[in-house]
């Protein structure tokens, strides 16, 4: 049994209604990959790694380091390491490895006129349209495997270097070992341990390469495992949920739960992080069970299930 990726992300073209993305992908929350969408605003040819280089490379950014084991933890929005941006871009534009990303960063508020090469699409227009951030990585960078805090619908555009993604619907919470109050995992999807996490084997996931100039639209929950196949640069922009109970939990998320969680982890430490595992293995259980109730043949193995270093 192995964890089943076969989903079919849909790849759809740029010029899709505003009437037509909403009835299809929006209100029902289906992930899509609209292709090209980079490249009808003038970012789509203009930013390349030299031009950050050039307009922006003195500016110090702030980035995450993957070795840090307190991300495990407890869900970091906040980076470990400070550099100029030049720095950065010449260690990602290296064929090499680096465990430095670029995480949800505002470079708009350290540079204004970068809206002016791209704007939140029609498609996801709506009352956070100016909340823009930042993405970069080099190559075989991970992003952890997480949903996004806020519990609205993202939509990331990749400027520069390709991508893999592996996407899991919200559904799958419990199965994939959500840690309460948080939003991350730590089930290692490229080994998954099944004798350890036996809930992955109900879970189905998607896992495809997002190239360069594409967006992807990721709504509201949904976990995302993405590694940089190359040094690459992406900005994400969302859309206000509209379910009033996912709007509770995104308030809840954000002023409650995490700040609550940061504060208990720092004062109990292990205590807290062994807890919160127990927890997250015991909701994992509750819902293999309901599964296999509902269907008692287990998971079969199948042509189609990938194991994680594959994608199509
Ligand atoms: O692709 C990336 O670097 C991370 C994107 C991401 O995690 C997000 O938009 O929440």
């Amino acid at each position: 049994m192995a964890l089943d990726l076969s989903l079919k992300i849909d790849r759809i073209d740029a010029d899709i209604s505003v009437k037509e993305f909403r009835e299809r992908y929006y209100k029902p929350q289906i992930p899509v990959l609209i292709k090209g969408l980079a490249n009808k605003q003038p970012a789509g040819e203009k930013w390349s790694i030299d031009f950050f280089k050039e307009t922006m490379g003195h500016h110090e950014v702030e980035l995450f380091d993957n070795r840090n084991k307190e991300h495990e933890k407890t869900t970091a929005l906040n980076g470990d390491v400070k550099m100029p941006l030049k720095d950065y871009l010449e260690i990602i534009e290296k064929d090499e490895y680096t465990p430095l990303r670029m995480f949800v960063y505002d470079m708009f508020k350290l540079n204004p006129a970068l809206r002016d090469d791209f704007r939140c699409p029609d498609l996801v227009k709506g009352k956070l349209g100016k909340l823009g951030f930042f993405f970069m990585g080099g190559k075989d960078t991970e992003v952890r495997l997480h949903f996004d805090v806020d519990y609205n619908s993202v939509l990331l555009t990749q400027f520069y270097g390709s991508k893999r993604i592996v996407l899991v619907a919200p559904e799958y919470h419990d199965l994939m070992y959500k840690l309460p109050f948080n939003t991350h995992s730590n089930v290692d999807l490229d080994n998954p341990d099944y004798d350890k996490h036996p809930g992955l084997q109900y879970v189905k996931g998607y896992d495809f390469i997002q190239e360069e100039g594409d967006s992807l639209f990721m709504p509201s929950g949904y976990w995302h495992y993405n590694t940089y196949l190359e040094g690459g640069i992406a900005v994400s922009y969302r859309k206000m949920t509209e379910n009033p109970s996912l709007f509770i939990k995104s308030i809840l998320s954000l002023g409650v739960f995490l700040p609550m969680d940061k504060v208990i982890n720092k004062v109990f430490g292990d205590r807290w992080f062994n807890w919160k595992t127990k927890v997250s293995i015991q909701r994992a259980n509750k819902a293999i069970a309901k599964c296999k109730m509902e269907n008692p043949s287990p998971p079969q193995n199948n042509e189609k299930r990938t194991t994680i270093k594959k994608a199509s």
